[in-house]
């Protein structure tokens, strides 16, 4: 993680790298989510709660099955994604050596009308969320690596956030979270294809409808956690039939001491 990643990371709570995956590999992950149409399944609405700004026809889509369990060749991008060098080195960096994967990876498929979700997330107490900096270094809580595999333009909807908010005191009024007033201070996140938005469980974020009609949005996330702890409950054991040793390392349960350290890319 280079210095501008770590200044933005820590000042906003979020850091979008753009072209991490190449156009093949994103063709690849879009040929395999479609090839598993089958497999997802919109959730109920529900997540806008309340919300006349966030209600959507529908729920999001989202995986029935863990992609990185499909059959070869359609776990492969995936499974690239969820060891890539670029998401070791940024989190290494931000949870540590031995973070783990929490839980995931999700499918959220947007499609024109599907419904937001309420901001949430920070704003008050929650050992598993946080951010703090100490002894010369940021270290973070739960996580996230949302790999965005169509573009996501200005006005699209999809995902958005309060900028720093990771590090707020005051909560704002429940309105803002749910868009129905605005105090200039939330920020729909703009990414292409191919790009990685990290963000931090204890930004305050959610999601907004989405809007195009010639495009879905398609995010992959996996959610990571320093590896002393767990904020979903600890899988017994890898899904994965041929783990690589990286992916063993990264499905751990959750220990504190003597955690194997991966390598990431300074690319
Ligand atoms: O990516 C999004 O639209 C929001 C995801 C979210 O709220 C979460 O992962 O907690």
């Amino acid at each position: 993680m280079n210095d501008k990643e770590k200044f933005l990371f820590d000042l906003n709570g979020y850091l979008v790298l753009e072209n991490v995956l190449t156009t093949d590999e994103v063709t690849a992950a879009n040929g395999a989510i479609e090839h598993h149409a089958d497999r997802i399944s919109n959730r109920e609405p529900g997540l806008a709660e309340d919300s006349a700004r966030l209600k959507g026809a529908q729920g999001r889509g989202e995986f029935q099955q863990n992609p990185l369990t499909f059959e070869p060749p359609w776990c492969d991008p995936f499974r690239r994604m969820f060891t890539h060098p670029r998401v070791i080195d940024v989190f290494n960096e931000i949870l540590g050596t031995g973070f783990r994967l929490d839980h995931g990876p999700g499918l959220i498929r947007m499609q024109h009308g599907t419904e937001g979700h309420r901001l949430h997330g920070g704003m008050s107490f929650d050992p598993s969320q946080y951010h703090t900096f100490q002894h010369g270094r940021m270290q973070a809580g739960l996580c996230v690596a949302a790999w965005q595999l169509t573009d996501v333009r200005p006005g699209d909807g999809g995902f958005a956030c309060i900028p720093g908010s990771h590090k707020a005191n005051y909560r704002p009024a429940i309105e803002v979270l749910r868009l129905e007033q605005d105090w200039g201070c939330v920020h729909q996140v703009v990414a292409g294809a191919g790009s990685v938005v990290f963000f931090n469980e204890a930004l305050v974020h959610g999601t907004l409808p989405w809007q195009p009609t010639d495009r879905e949005r398609r995010s992959i996330l996996f959610k990571f956690s320093p590896g002393f702890m767990a904020w979903g409950s600890a899988p017994q054991q890898c899904p994965i039939t041929d783990p690589t040793h990286e992916e063993q390392v990264l499905y751990a349960p959750p220990h504190r001491p003597g955690r194997t350290e991966l390598t990431g890319s300074q690319q």
